[in-house]
């Protein structure tokens, strides 16, 4: 065999067993901590501007009292750190809310999560939409893997695991998705919990050259880049439920945690962790690209419908105002907003929307607004009255199918 042969051979079996990485290698330094958060740091039903005494729905999930907790938990959340001393956090916007910090790749590139665990409990990092080896899981299942494949399903508190996730073709965003897709990381220890607990954050992966050079890195392609996550965050299934009784509670005898109202006061109808219109600073200029992130997590009462009043979606290159998320969907819209104004996000599931999942976004006209569409068709007239009237559900008085009355009791 010719050397040039061997060496062609020898780079055949290099990509046959390695994914090529051509890109660049992400390091980032996140720490888990603990921390206090408040669910409705404005103390106040935003959505509709009355204080919690004047709110009785508000107030039975913000309310501290004898037996409840109110709007401030104990959480375990990821923060992000300039480097392996862990000494200085890096900001992040506060409508992220508890939410991890943004993680953000190229197809081709590693990302390197160097993780340390501050916390009491063991943890770990858990992506979507990435490849990873089964060192770099970070899910505990019995998997069969053993010995330092095992290292990454747990990390004990003060414990620190190297986790390399990478994005190869078979990972990418196809010519048909947007250009960058979303994703999430959690821990998954005991994966309900561990989120339950806080421990959740954005990961978006791109295609090549969407992200520029700084640090962190913008994206080219958008004005504007949002994370909301939906979820009717159940703090009685957080580890720190008893520390919570404990600190907030003034009567933490009288606790029932077996007590429906008492778990239904800890089910907070949040998005990215603020409740009651509490999100800060979703704003944003008119006519500029926008691309929303959207995800959901948790459990059967996690069917959201997030109703964006005022503007169009578009949604897997299909008009929509409203984008449907379910545990573990994730949902990547676009918007150009097209009107400047204080505009709602809802969740159009009633007893949600009720419960406080609602914010509002800021759309801005940063420079002169053009004009919308020049309208060249009709102007359609419809004369409309508000009636009352009596409704009848079975006017025929029996049941078509069985023919039995309608109007007798007990038929
Ligand atoms: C909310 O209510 C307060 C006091 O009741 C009032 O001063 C404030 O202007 C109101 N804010 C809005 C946006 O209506
Ligand atoms: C709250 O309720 C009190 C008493 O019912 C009333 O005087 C006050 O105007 C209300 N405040 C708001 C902001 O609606
Ligand atoms: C990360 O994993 C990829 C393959 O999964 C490997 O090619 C690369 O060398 C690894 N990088 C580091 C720094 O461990
Ligand atoms: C720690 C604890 O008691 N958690 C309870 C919270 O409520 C759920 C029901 O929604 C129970 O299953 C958990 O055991
Ligand atoms: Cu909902």
């Amino acid at each position: 065999m010719k050397a040039g042969h061997l060496l062609w051979a020898l780079l055949l079996m290099h990509s046959l067993w390695s994914i090529p990485t051509d890109g660049a290698i992400r390091n980032y330094y996140l720490g888990i901590q603990d921390m206090q958060w408040n669910y409705a740091p404005k103390g106040r039903n935003v959505i509709t501007n009355q204080t919690l005494n004047n709110d009785t729905v508000a107030s039975s999930f913000l309310k501290s009292g004898k037996n409840r907790i109110g709007s401030s938990y104990k959480k375990t959340v990821y923060k992000e750190y300039s480097d392996g001393t862990y000494t200085e956090e890096i900001a992040k916007p506060a409508w992220l809310g508890f939410l991890g910090p943004l993680l953000q790749a190229e197809v081709g590139d590693v990302i390197l999560i160097h993780l340390k665990n501050f916390a009491s409990r063991p943890y770990t990092i858990h992506p979507h939409g990435v490849f990873y080896e089964k060192d770099s899981e970070g899910s505990l299942y019995p998997d069969g893997s053993s010995g330092y494949l095992k290292a990454d399903d747990s990390v004990p508190p003060g414990g620190s695991h190297v986790y390399n996730w990478s994005i190869p073709e078979s990972h990418a965003p196809t010519e048909a998705d947007p250009a960058c897709l979303t994703w999430i990381y959690h821990s998954h220890v005991d994966a309900p919990r561990d989120i339950a607990t806080g421990l959740i954050g954005p990961l978006i992966t791109c295609k090549r050259g969407t992200l520029d050079g700084n640090s962190p890195p913008q994206r080219k392609d958008v004005d504007h880049n949002f994370f909301l996550l939906f979820s009717v965050i159940d703090e009685n299934l957080s580890w720190h439920l008893d520390d919570n009784i404990a600190t907030y509670c003034s009567d933490p005898a009288s606790v029932d945690k077996e007590d429906g109202a008492f778990q239904d006061s800890n089910r907070m109808h949040a998005i990215n962790g603020f409740v009651f219109g509490n999100l800060p600073e979703l704003s944003m200029c008119a006519q500029k690209h926008v691309a929303w992130h959207l995800f959901g997590m948790g459990n059967e009462i996690d069917v959201h419908t997030a109703f964006f009043h005022g503007q169009m979606l578009s949604i897997r290159g299909h008009h929509t105002d409203v984008a449907n998320i379910f545990p573990a969907t994730f949902v990547t819209a676009e918007m150009v907003p097209q009107k400047s104004g204080t505009w709602l996000i809802s969740c159009e599931v009633n007893s949600h929307l009720r419960s406080g999942m609602q914010a509002f976004y800021k759309v801005d006209s940063c420079s002169m607004d053009p004009p919308v569409d020049q309208l060249t068709g009709k102007v359609r007239q419809y004369f409309i009255q508000a009636h009352e009237i009596q409704w009848d559900y079975g006017p025929i008085g029996y049941d078509g199918r069985t023919g039995k009355s309608l109007r007798e009791p007990g038929r």
